[in-house]
């Protein structure tokens, strides 16, 4: 790691129910090449931090089509960038993950999602990719995807599910603004 990439600066974490989650990123294109090139190490280091196994570019409030992923962090790094994924491919057979989120913190559930995806994207070097996920990575990428779009896990649950835990949510940011 260079020296100004082990010291990339954190960024804070938006939580829901912060707009900017719920809007659209745009496409990165070479005019953003800077700027992608400095967010991506903050995006790492606040993903570690946090931790988390995924981090999409505007739950760090930047609208841009930019995902960070290491799987297993404490084992062997294993750091992927996708600049503009999409996913081309999605098996019919689906699977059961629970998930959680750092912008929806403490608060986890079930969601069926295909089982296998195909996605295309750029990666760090701007190199077309494709990747072939299953297991949890395909959970992650098609949970960071969906980041991009403004949609998050909980939208896969249904409106009964969704609306406890959103209540649960906000609860527990107004006892944790209550006891700062
Ligand atoms: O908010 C995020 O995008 C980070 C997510 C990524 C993720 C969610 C569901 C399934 C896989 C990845 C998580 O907060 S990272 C923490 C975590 C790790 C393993 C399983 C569930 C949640
Ligand atoms: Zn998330």
């Amino acid at each position: 790691m260079s020296d100004t990439e082990r010291h990339a600066p954190l960024l804070p974490i938006l939580i829901c129910p912060d707009p900017k989650l719920r809007r659209h990123a745009r496409a990165v294109t070479q005019a953003d090449r800077d700027e992608v090139a400095a967010l991506i190490p903050s995006m790492f280091e606040t993903m570690y931090k946090a931790p988390g196994i995924g981090l999409a570019a505007p739950q760090v409030g930047k609208l841009l089509r930019v995902v960070t992923i290491d799987l297993a962090p404490e084992k062997t790094p294993q750091p992927i960038v996708l600049i503009n994924p999409e996913i081309i491919g999605a098996s019919a057979e689906t699977a059961v993950q629970e998930e959680g989120c750092l912008s929806v913190p403490e608060q986890y559930a079930e969601v069926v999602r295909p089982a296998r995806v195909t996605v295309r994207y750029l990666d760090e070097q701007w190199q077309k990719r494709e990747l072939e996920a299953e297991g949890l990575m395909a959970a992650c990428v098609q949970h960071e995807i969906d980041h991009l779009d403004g949609v998050l896990f909980v939208d896969h649950l249904s409106a009964l599910k969704r609306n406890i835990l959103l209540r649960k949510l906000a609860k527990a940011q107004k006892d944790l603004a209550g006891r700062t």
